[in-house]
């Protein structure tokens, strides 16, 4: 076989096309976790319909299986806490004046802590076994984690963002890759809001001034450059005589 360089990609995205590779690309899946997605978790207790989160299952789990077919790094997040709740600030703890709050306890377990059913990615994107699981303790995937660290060691220089929620989790851990270099394409599709509104304003803000976050394109044109990976690499090499 020839060298095994994979082929160099495009997409048409917003505000141009988003070039990348699978070597040097992750797909990152934010906070994809039952307190965010389905009832009785932190969403709701802050006054949420959880329901438009659920939208995001089917695409990010499409994305996910090309991404994981075309051998591309594959990363996970979720936001929470360690159970006596010593990483979180008490400014978190005390927002919203909430009745049942952060490591109180709900029908899906303790809120947003570490272990507790809640707290864990919902069974249709869970990350297989060697798929990195970051845990942190705010908005940002960057901020107190080593995701940095993470994607140095495997020369990640791209992202693609997927997850919940557009304005909170995404936007912070988008304007964190920015700011450290990172070439970032969030998919449409693949990520939601609470409130429609701020999905949309979210999604225009990063693409927005040529760009001045990051990329924006629904997933179907991630999901063909993916196959075709796949393909090509099953194509069937010319046997030798
Ligand atoms: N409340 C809300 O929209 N989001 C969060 O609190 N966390 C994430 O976005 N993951």
């Amino acid at each position: 076989m020839p060298n095994q360089i994979p082929p160099p990609l495009t997409v048409p995205a917003e505000p141009y096309d988003f070039g990348f590779d699978v070597a040097t690309t992750a797909l990152v899946v934010i906070d994809m976790q039952r307190d965010f997605v389905e009832p009785g978790g932190f969403g709701e207790l802050l006054g949420n319909d959880v329901s438009p989160l659920q939208q995001v299952i089917d695409p990010l789990g499409r994305v996910l299986a090309a991404a994981r077919e075309a051998g591309m790094t594959v990363i996970h997040t979720r936001e929470g806490h360690r159970s006596d709740l010593s990483d979180c600030p008490p400014a978190k703890l005390a927002r919203g004046n909430l009745d049942v709050g952060i490591g109180d306890r709900g029908p899906n377990g303790r809120i947003l802590v570490r272990g507790e059913r809640g707290h864990d990615i919902v069974d249709e994107l869970y990350p297989l076994p060697g798929e990195p699981i970051v845990d942190k303790p705010g908005k940002g995937s960057f901020y107190g984690t080593d995701l940095d660290a993470i994607l140095h060691a495997r020369g990640v220089r791209r992202l693609i963002v997927t997850g919940v929620t557009t304005e909170v989790c995404v936007h912070t851990t988008v304007r964190e890759a920015n700011d450290r270099g990172y070439e970032v394409l969030v998919l449409s599709d693949c990520v939601q809001s609470y409130f429609p509104e701020f999905h949309r304003v979210a999604l225009a803000m990063i693409s927005a001034q040529g760009g001045i976050f990051g990329w924006v394109t629904p997933s179907t044109y991630v999901l063909d450059a993916l196959h075709s990976v796949h393909d090509s690499a099953a194509d069937p090499v010319p046997a030798l005589h």
